[in-house]
């Protein structure tokens, strides 16, 4: 069996794309509930268009989302009922501070996630906490600039504090930032920038995330000193850069474009800066703004597992102005002429997640964590509402399969597996809810129309079976 017997399996969201509630029990706003639906939702993410309140010209899809925040006991049975052994979900941080800068925390929204992870506890399913995903308050944007602040450090420190302290052996897992290499391709969504006309734009993406990577290897010395039973991971966008041939120009051009993925989980797992980032940083003329002391708490915090999503591998090809390019999770890349795509362009290449993981197994020697994985298409319901999404079944199980190679051939160590999106929910590229992920229908639009009926969908049956045989029967 290639699986351990206690294999965390498990399904994965994140608040601001589920949760809803944005005005409610004391919740303040965040950058995610500005983030409209539509053309201008790309150029809002990539910190190009400064967008901080709501308007009448645009819709909002996350400040209902599928309202988890009235309907999570219901979406915890389902998930206990196929059989979860974990459930990753984020924290919105200002449910907890709700400007950000608060000393003391607001009850309210401590009383609602421990009230989940009570309920998580009577039934059996280890939460995965996701401290930060794609989430800044609002006032921490438009008082202090985001991530470019050094002061960003202190207020997630009081946060990190906060929540290890209050969920004390009720959390046991935690990840510090979701996918923090995003941080270069979407800044407003992974640290909450927005650029000033005529800034450098590199040096404030590079100052912020050193400021996330410090304050990352905070936490988990928080959480370790708090509780040495927390296991605290990394998260990183992942999916190996595959040359586009052979030419060197186009080995080289890989090799480099996969170091600029991995650096951040180089300094959150090696604890150090890697070289060829001090190189390439000085050739540009970038700075990072590190201290005195802080390369020490780096060092001295590094993680305890390394979790990533992977949805496609990507290929690099230099000069590649004119080649073709597919979508992908945020960024595009250039085409992979032997890979089919989702109705979005994403390529599907299973055998790429074995490959990721043994690349980043190999790096790092320390156990994996698959925390997100999945497939975004359009499903049509029959007339009970039932959907036979026998395209996700076999997406997943081609993965599934892939990872248990990855397991019993070439002997990586892996936690669990949380596929994305395991109950329908906003999609964090597009603002769509037509871009279904989920073993669970949730019936709302793109617009917000919908009765928020929750249905299991044909993937339901199949993902409990896959649980109950811990991958054996896919
Ligand atoms: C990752 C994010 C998730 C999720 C997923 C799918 O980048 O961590 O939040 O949304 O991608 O992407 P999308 O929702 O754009 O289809």
């Amino acid at each position: 069996m290639p699986f351990s017997k206690d294999f965390l399996w498990g399904g994965a969201t994140a608040a601001n794309q589920c949760e809803g509630g944005y005005n409610l029990g004391g919740r303040g706003l965040a950058n995610v509930d500005v983030v409209p639906h539509g053309k201008d939702r790309f150029p809002i993410i990539t910190g190009e268009m400064k967008h901080l309140d709501f308007d009448d010209q645009h819709f909002y899809p996350a400040k209902e989302a599928i309202d988890m925040y009235h309907h999570w006991k219901e979406d915890l049975a389902m998930f206990a009922e196929m059989g979860f052994k974990t459930y990753r979900m984020s924290l919105a941080w200002t449910r907890i501070f709700p400007k950000g800068d608060e000393t003391e925390p607001n009850e309210e929204g401590l009383a609602f996630y421990e009230e989940i992870f009570k309920e998580c506890q009577r039934l059996g399913i280890e939460p995965l906490v996701t401290i930060t995903h794609f989430d800044c308050p609002i006032h921490l944007i438009k008082e202090y600039g985001g991530w470019r602040n050094r002061k960003m450090v202190d207020f997630y420190e009081n946060l990190a504090r906060t929540i290890f302290t209050r969920f004390k052996g009720l959390v046991h897992y935690w990840l510090t930032f979701n996918e923090i290499n995003m941080l270069l391709h979407a800044p407003f969504m992974g640290a909450g920038l927005v650029f000033e006309e005529g800034e450098n734009k590199e040096q404030a993406k590079y100052l912020a995330a050193h400021h996330e990577l410090l304050a990352s290897a905070i936490a988990t010395k928080i959480g370790h000193e708090i509780d040495p039973e927390n296991k605290i991971g990394c998260m990183l966008a992942a999916g190996e850069y595959y040359p586009f041939d052979c030419h060197p120009d186009n080995v080289l051009e890989a090799q480099q474009q996969n170091h600029d993925n991995l650096f951040f989980i180089d300094v959150q797992s090696r604890g150090k800066y890697p070289n060829y980032l001090l190189k390439r940083l000085e050739r540009e003329g970038i700075e990072l703004p590190i201290q005195e002391g802080d390369l020490e708490i780096l060092a001295e915090n590094t993680v305890d597992f390394v979790s990533f999503s992977y949805y496609s591998s990507r290929v690099a090809k230099v000069s590649d102005g004119d080649a073709d390019k597919s979508a992908g999770n945020i960024f595009e890349s250039v085409t992979n002429p032997y890979l089919e795509a989702s109705e979005w362009g994403w390529q599907i290449d299973p055998q790429g997640l074995r490959i990721t993981m043994n690349s980043v197994w190999d790096r790092y020697q320390k156990p994996l964590f698959v925390v997100e994985n999945g497939l975004g298409a359009v499903d049509t319901p029959d007339e009970d509402g039932y959907v036979a999404d026998d395209y996700r079944i076999a997406y997943m199980a081609a993965h599934i399969e892939e990872m248990k190679k990855a397991v019993e051939l070439d002997g990586v160590e892996l936690l669990g597996y949380t596929s994305w999106g395991c109950i329908d929910l906003v999609s964090a590229g597009t603002g769509e809810m037509s871009k279904r992920y989920g073993f669970i229908y949730v019936d709302r639009d793109d617009f917000g129309k919908g009765s928020l009926k929750r249905t299991p969908k044909k993937s339901f049956a199949w993902y409990k079976k896959v649980i109950a045989t811990n991958g054996e029967d896919l």
